[in-house]
């Protein structure tokens, strides 16, 4: 190898180790063996050489140029590999951490328990009925049978939504129970019927069994051939599915209710042992509601003829069906927001009740 050629070579391979980037590298490999790189020039210039010169010097620039390129190639590889660690450095990842935070808020027993008593309804066949938690006073008392000198309409306890001065139609309410939604449901589908209807119920009452704003769930059923004894077996089957036990007895009180007639209280057997409550067994019985068979006269308000179709509808509070199944002592505590209470008998968001894994788990 000649002294230039010598000197090209260590000044090029210390140049290219100690490069910084793929960028500096490749002026680099312009600067060397590109077009016009030195080593380049140096080759064109073996023409102007004397033979003997340039058997010496062709031979030895061929290997410097190989020489320079082998060093390039394996430069730019370590320097790809070397990006490329630092990336995978940089974009490190735990997989095995959690995904996302667990979820902090928690589902409120009533929103709970109004979730189990849909999916034991829907189970029997009813559809959930929805609509306006402001009525009108007919569809709130006049087309259930309460007129307005009736008694019953006069205990509700009624808050009633203002009319503007001059206006003396008869006001708007905030309804006393979920009726009016059975009503609008009947006018609009007509009979056959079978129909649940949950929802936000209002009354002007504030103890502690008694708030303004508190749940209710009814339900309706219509056909041909309905009985009070249709109406006992969706009870125990409800009762059973929603106590999480094999049987519940039910037992029919005589009762009054203006929508109705005949009308029943119902009552599920039970215990309590302890202040423990147990559904299904034992010599005491809990009242959970009111029931009976739909008044003619409200199937004729909702415009279905009382000569061919008849059927039972019940009311039952889900506030305090909450309160039994999940041993909540205080009803005035469901609704003052308090995450304390919300975290001890909240329920997790991601499991919702169903029929087949359990519905309260
Ligand atoms: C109670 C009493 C009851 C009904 C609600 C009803 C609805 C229509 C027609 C006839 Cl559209 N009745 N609902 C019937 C009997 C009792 O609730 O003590 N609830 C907690």
């Amino acid at each position: 190898m000649t002294d230039s050629t010598n000197d090209l070579r260590s000044k090029y391979l210390t140049l290219i180790k100690d490069v910084a980037d793929e960028a500096a590298l490749e002026d680099l490999r312009v600067q060397a063996v590109g077009k016009k790189g030195e080593i380049s020039l140096q080759m064109r210039s073996l023409g102007k050489m004397t033979p003997e010169e340039r058997q010496v010097a062709g031979p030895a620039l061929n290997a410097l140029k190989d020489e320079v390129n082998a060093a390039l190639n394996a430069r730019k590889a370590s320097l790809a590999d070397t990006a490329l660690e630092e990336r995978l450095a940089a974009e490190w990842l735990d997989v095995t951490l959690p995904g996302r935070g667990r979820p902090t808020g928690t589902i409120h027993p009533v929103s709970q328990v109004w979730e189990e008593l849909t999916a034991i309804f829907a189970n029997l066949g009813f559809s959930v009925a929805e609509g306006p938690q402001i009525e009108s006073d007919w569809y709130n008392f006049d087309a259930l049978n309460m007129p307005g000198h009736h008694s019953a309409r006069a205990e509700m306890d009624t808050f009633y939504m203002a009319r503007a001065d001059g206006d003396n139609r008869p006001p708007h309410v905030l309804r006393t129970h979920t009726s009016p939604v059975q009503i609008r449901s009947l006018e609009q589908q007509g009979a056959p019927i079978r129909i649940i209807a949950p929802g936000r119920v209002y009354r002007s009452d504030y103890d502690q069994t008694h708030t303004p704003m508190f749940h209710q769930i009814e339900g309706l059923a219509l056909d041909r051939d309905i009985s009070m004894a249709h109406l006992k077996w969706t009870l125990e089957q409800m009762a059973a599915a929603f106590f999480e036990v094999d049987e519940v007895e039910v037992r029919f009180r005589a009762s009054h209710f203006p929508f109705t007639e005949p009308s029943a209280e119902i009552d599920f057997r039970c215990s309590w042992v302890d202040g423990q409550l147990k559904l299904g067994e034992g010599d005491d019985w809990l009242e959970a509601g009111g029931s009976g068979m739909v008044h003619p006269k409200v199937l004729e308000n909702a415009g279905v003829d009382s000569t061919q179709w008849q059927g039972f509808a019940f009311g039952l509070g889900i506030d305090r069906l909450a309160m039994l199944k999940y041993g909540i002592p205080d009803l005035r505590a469901f609704f003052d927001s308090d995450l304390r209470w919300m975290r001890h008998y909240g329920f997790t968001p991601l499991d919702q009740p169903n029929l087949h894994g359990g519905l309260s788990r």
